[in-house]
């Protein structure tokens, strides 16, 4: 009667090869993952995110947005912009929900010139 520890080692160490991918990213960039449905990205005054990546789960994703920083700067995803835009400056932080499907997106700054200085990431929904 083996075979069904053999396949939960199987599953759980497959899970953990999966996990441990997606810490890694795509090439040298850091990937960050919601946890229960709550996404937090930091925004920084050199025009970047604390992540090149972003994974969260299908559904209604809560984006909690804190700024390491001065400056103004928003996050919007590409293509939604109308349903979720957060705003933060002088250390701030601003908050919103948007319903996500699996797929994956870009996250930016909509603020002149940001994105195009880099401020965007990946966002991967599954
Ligand atoms: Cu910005």
């Amino acid at each position: 009667m083996t075979p069904p520890r053999t396949i939960l080692g199987a599953t759980v160490f497959a899970a953990l090869l999966v996990s441990a991918c997606g810490g890694g990213g795509a090439g040298s960039g850091i990937t960050s993952v919601a946890e229960e449905g709550v996404l937090r990205v930091v925004g920084l005054d050199t025009q970047d995110f604390d992540a090149d990546g972003y994974r969260v789960d299908a559904g209604e994703v809560t984006v909690e947005y804190q700024l390491s920083g001065f400056q103004n700067h928003t996050l919007v995803v590409e293509g939604r912009e109308d349903e979720l835009r957060l705003e933060v400056e002088n250390g701030g932080t601003d908050s919103g929900t948007i319903i996500l499907e699996p797929g994956r997106y870009i996250l930016y700054c909509d603020v002149a010139g940001h994105r195009e200085g880099g401020m965007e990431a990946r966002l991967l929904v599954e």
